[in-house]
């Protein structure tokens, strides 16, 4: 058979490599060994033929004018922009002749990896990059950027990523939409609810936005921010009082709920609606439905734990179902994330056995402050897949660091980005589109392979390619370095340790293209906690100093700003990618900040207005929208902007760079602002 790349007219198959729960099969049409169009695939269960906006006009990003094609160098200052072509060759021995008089200096650890999921294909986001610094001893990043806090309070509930199953649901009968902006973030999870609204099923939002999906919601619920498990814990308090929860269920596979039930008490609806503003009457009737409808789904989000106490929330909400006794209903339960159910071989993949000695261990969210320190000082920054000169916390910091003229920064990346502009040496990078890889879902149960459907664009290279070559120049002679991306592929499917997924081979996959999971146990007989058990009471959360039963904790106090700022992502941007391509900002236009109609009245505000947004971390200058689209005390802002033409609008001089309750994960949503006309 062809390869596809050499496919010059007809449809291929692909996945959509975007950080997105959706996970799309892709059918891409060719005319003259070029993308024309991109669509859903039809024969893929999930993507069921329909794709976002932002994937339909992917071509016009692939064949930017914008996009990188050669290796380039520094000549202007850091920041600015000025740059000249080299070969890859001069490039690899620039930056492994700096690199070895670092590692004499100061050894390996002044070096430091920085990425994320850009691409989000397990070989070249995580395979030969991990491989090479293990190798090299560098330090090491903890990628908490995403979702750590609430994966970490999920497990401690349920054992790990283990939500229910989207092709599931097509019986469920009620939808709660909990921080989740699922028109944008997650569309096929949108289209499963309407298809069961049309059943008869409910959908009920609960967010701090009326925004896309708050409006297509049965019944939408304004919450203030951070405020989620003090709702989940009335909402239990009701289910206990009124006998709406299921007793067999919980004396089954549950421990702690009679501790729970005592512990509740205290959530009474009065003091729950003073917490969170929901009208006393409504935290009842959410009580009510969600105890006599079944199967019943929450799809937990990402927003509500981008908060100080974001672990804790999800730890709470991910009770409520075995309350109920949800997880027995086929449809019923919770999504947070599924990828508990698609573990791959993580240590052949990212061999760490090749790390010859402990190093340190650098949080993400933490960057700034890293870049900033005296004591054993970061001195090279290596970036691919991620642009944290836009999308880090506190991102001033970041920028002070990135711009320290003794910092040797490498960023490999599709285009000139804005953290690239702070680069010594900047490497074109492929497109997923002209990669090897395969994909393991988050949300639903799928497994892809990705080959190939267009030759690389111009001198540009995978990222597996580019640490191949920085491994041969550093003299690394390891077998591991030779592997090709099929061998990755191949190794990361191979004995897999878990017992979810039917045994996969390379062949099978290449054929099928994707495979499902499947639940090969009761996985509720045998849950990955210490006790086995659904945990509603969680002793082990004493080790990290939270309280074992769920609990509201409050917001960390920001004095002297009334406002808490959220800054969510937009419906034509994946995070900062798509910010830079023509096609996607004329979808989106501009940036606004939507603000509660009662507080722009007492600061004489008005709807169109520019307005100024600062704290001590920055400011920023955005049009403001009056309404009652938040809650008054709540501004929201969405989609990660560069700053353009002196138009401050990059939301992250805004966002605290402290770390939530769980696994070091990110606060953007828990910082605060003021706002005064222009
Ligand atoms: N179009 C588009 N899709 C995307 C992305 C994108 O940038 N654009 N990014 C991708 C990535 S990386 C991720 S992680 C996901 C994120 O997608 P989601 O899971 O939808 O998470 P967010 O969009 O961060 O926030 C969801 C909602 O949480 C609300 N929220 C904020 N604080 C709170 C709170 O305290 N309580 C409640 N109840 N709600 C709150 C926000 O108003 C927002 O509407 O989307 C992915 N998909
Ligand atoms: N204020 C605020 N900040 C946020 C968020 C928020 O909601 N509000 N969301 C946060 C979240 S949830 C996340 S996940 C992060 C995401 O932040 P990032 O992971 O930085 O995501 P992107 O901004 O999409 O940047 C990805 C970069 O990878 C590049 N890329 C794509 N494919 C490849 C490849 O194969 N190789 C290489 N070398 N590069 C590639 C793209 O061109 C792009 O520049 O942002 C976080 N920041
Ligand atoms: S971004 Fe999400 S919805 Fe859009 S094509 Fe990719 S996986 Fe599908
Ligand atoms: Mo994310």
């Amino acid at each position: 058979m062809h390869s596809y790349t050499e496919v010059e007219n007809g449809i291929v198959p692909s996945v959509c490599s975007l950080d997105c729960p959706d996970q799309c099969g892709l059918l891409i049409h060719k005319k003259e060994g070029k993308i024309v169009k991109i669509e859903g695939d039809p024969d893929h269960p999930v993507t069921q033929g329909s794709i976002c906006n932002k994937v339909r006009h992917m071509g016009a990003r692939i064949y930017d004018e914008k996009r990188l094609s050669t290796p380039l160098k520094r000549i202007g200052k850091k920041g600015e922009g000025k740059f000249v072509p080299i070969s890859w060759q001069e490039a690899i021995n620039e930056i492994t002749e700096r690199w070895n008089e670092l590692i004499a200096e100061d050894g390996a650890e002044s070096i430091l990896p920085y990425s994320f999921y850009g691409n989000m294909g397990k070989i070249q986001a995580e395979g030969m990059d991990r491989r090479f610094f293990n190798r090299l001893g560098a330090s090491q990043l903890d990628r908490t950027i995403c979702s750590v806090a609430g994966s970490t309070g999920f497990r401690y509930t349920m054992g790990g990523s283990f939500g229910t199953d989207p092709e599931d649901m097509s019986e469920t009968k009620l939808f709660i939409m909990w921080g989740i902006n699922a028109v944008s973030t997650n569309m096929h999870q949108m289209m499963i609810a309407q298809k069961a609204r049309k059943k008869g099923a409910k959908i009920v939002v609960i967010d701090v936005h009326k925004n896309q999906t708050g409006r297509m919601a049965d019944w939408f619920i304004p919450i203030r921010p951070g405020t989620d498990a003090a709702l989940a814990l009335g909402m239990m308090h009701i289910l206990f009082k009124e006998n709406l929860v299921e007793r067999p269920f919980l004396e089954n596979y549950t421990i702690g709920h009679e501790e729970l039930e005592a512990h509740v008490e205290d959530y009474d609806p009065q003091t729950v609606s003073e917490l969170t503003g929901i009208p006393v009457e409504d935290i009842y009737s959410l009580a009510r439905l969600y105890g006599t409808t079944s199967p019943s789904m929450i799809r937990i989000g990402n927003g509500l734990q981008h908060h100080d106490n974001g672990g804790m929330i999800v730890r709470t909400i991910s009770c409520l179902p075995a309350l109920t006794g949800q997880w027995l209903l086929q449809g019923g339960g919770a999504v947070k994330s599924s990828s508990g159910f698609l573990v791959y071989n993580k240590e052949a993949l990212q061999r760490p056995d090749l790390r010859k000695q402990e190093t340190r261990i650098i949080n993400m969210n933490l960057i700034g402050q890293a870049l900033l320190e005296k004591e054993k000082p970061i001195r090279s920054l290596f970036v691919y897949g991620s642009n944290p000169a836009i999308v880090a916390p506190n991102v001033n910091k970041v920028r002070q660091g990135l711009a320290r003229e003794d910092l040797f920064t490498v960023v490999h990346d599709l285009f000139l980005t804005e953290t690239a502009k702070f680069a010594d040496i900047v490497l074109p990078a492929t497109s997923a589109f002209e990669n090897v890889d395969f994909y393991a879902a988050s949300w639903h149960y799928y497994l892809h392979l990705h080959e190939p459907v267009i030759p690389p664009y111009g001198e540009s290279k995978p990222n597996n390619e580019v640490f191949r070559l920085l491994a041969e120049a550093m003299g690394f002679k390891e077998q591991a370095f030779k592997d090709s991306d099929e061998t990755l592929v191949k190794q990361s499917i191979s004995d897999v340790p878990n017992r979810y997924f039917p045994e996969v081979t390379y062949e099978e996959l290449k054929q099928k293209r994707f495979i499902k999971a499947q639940k090969t146990a009761q996985y509720l007989d045998h849950m990955e906690t210490p006790s086995g058990k659904i945990e509603l009471y969680c002793e082990s959360l004493e080790t990290i100093g939270l309280p074992p039963l769920p609990t509201h904790m409050p917001l960390v106090e920001e004095p002297d700003c009334p406002f808490l700022f959220v800054s969510a992502p937009n419906h034509n941007f994946m995070n900062s990618t798509f910010s830079n391509n023509e096609k996607h900002i004329k979808l989106e236009k501009e940036p606004k900040l939507f603000m509660h109609e009662e507080d722009a009245a007492h600061r004489g505000i008005e709807d169109g207005h520019m307005v100024r947004i600062w704290n001590s971390r920055g400011e920023c200058e955005l049009t403001v929208t009056v309404g009652n689209q938040v809650l008054p005390g709540v501004v929201v802002s969405q989609g990660l902007w560069a700053d353009e033409g002196g138009k401050k609008r990059l939301l992250n001089v805004l966002t605290p760079d402290r770390v939530a309750d769980m696994g070091g994960g990110a606060t953007f949503y828990s910082g605060r602002v003021n706002v005064e006309p222009i």
